[in-house]
């Protein structure tokens, strides 16, 4: 059976020149299901071009083979690069307290490199359970200072996981970033009822080589919140141009906005400038001021690992 209608859809998965597609229709559960489609032929838009997370105008739609052509693609709001996903609308950033160690320069340029895609960006703590309640208190007040919102996870603990799971119920699509061994997989696999990825001790990381080839995909944790299940994901090396690089930092441009500090230049860098107004008196700003220092032209390079 055929559908003569067009519908909006969402894409959940990828793979060579098929795509499988959400088809958001409350009102006919036949097409609450996942479709699989090809790109129209003669669109203006390339087959590249269309990325998990894309909203997608569907049409031809075949009820028995489950099958539909993209015919358009919505205007997005983001895409993340490596992995490619479209429409985030939340990053959380994993990493570990202990096995292996908090690094603090590292969580900093995750966030920075979180913190371009202008979405909110949370820090998660794992494996709290390594570590004392004294130093789990004095880590969330580290980061909140950094001006972050801090989950700590403790296996050992249930309801740390289960408030987790609430938060990101309503979120509309959240990644999880982070370190390798940090645990990333080891929360998705608790969180994706199914998902059954494989998990390493850190020691086996280096010499297993890298994470099977799989397609990034969406999974659905209610009816409007997605989350992205990635193969292993580390942070690229970004080229940041440090005029931007103050509006990465929540302690420099919460000053700049929320207390109206107006330094003599609008292009103040904060750090020799005359006339300088921000208070620097926070933790990150050796981090910062670091960046600006190294960096030979007006790109600093935020290295992956
Ligand atoms: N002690 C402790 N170990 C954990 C926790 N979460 C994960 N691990 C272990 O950390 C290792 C790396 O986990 P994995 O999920 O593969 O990390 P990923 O590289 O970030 O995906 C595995 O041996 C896990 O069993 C935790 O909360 N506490
Ligand atoms: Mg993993
Ligand atoms: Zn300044």
């Amino acid at each position: 059976m055929k559908v003569d209608k067009k519908y909006k859809g969402l894409v959940t998965k990828k793979f060579n020149e098929f795509y499988l597609v959400e088809l958001k229709k409350d009102d006919n559960s036949e097409l609450k299901k996942n479709f699989l489609c090809k790109i129209k032929k003669s669109v203006n838009f390339r087959n590249q071009f269309v990325f998990v997370g894309d909203e997608v105008i569907v049409y031809q739609i075949d009820l028995q083979s489950k099958r539909a052509t993209i015919e358009s693609l919505v205007k997005r709001t983001n895409l993340l690069e490596r992995p490619s996903v479209a429409n985030i609308s939340n990053i959380y950033i994993i990493c570990s307290v202990e096995e292996p160690k908090l690094n603090l320069s590292q969580v900093n340029k995750f966030l920075i490199s979180a913190e371009r895609m202008g979405v909110e960006v949370s820090l998660v703590l794992t494996k709290c359970d390594l570590i004392t309640e004294q130093k789990r208190l004095l880590l969330i007040d580290k980061f909140q200072q950094w001006g972050y919102r801090v989950i700590t996870l403790n296996l050992n603990k249930p309801d740390d996981l289960k408030n987790l799971l609430i938060e990101l119920k309503k979120k509309k699509c959240s990644i999880f970033m982070g370190p390798s061994g940090v645990g990333k997989t080891t929360l998705l696999n608790m969180i994706i009822p199914g998902l059954d990825n494989t998990t390493a001790p850190v020691s086996n990381k280096i010499k297993r080589g890298k994470n099977t080839t799989r397609n990034v995909e969406l999974f659905s944790l209610s009816s409007k919140s997605y989350i992205v299940d990635t193969p292993g994901f580390n942070m690229q090396t970004l080229a940041i141009d440090i005029r931007e690089l103050p509006n990465l930092y929540p302690e420099i441009y919460k000053q700049l906005v929320n207390e109206g500090i107006n330094c003599k230049f609008r292009n103040c860098l904060h750090v020799n400038d005359q006339g300088c107004k921000l208070n620097k008196n926070f933790e990150r700003y050796t981090f910062y001021k670091e960046m600006i220092e190294s960096s030979k032209s007006h790109y600093c390079l935020i290295q992956g690992d």
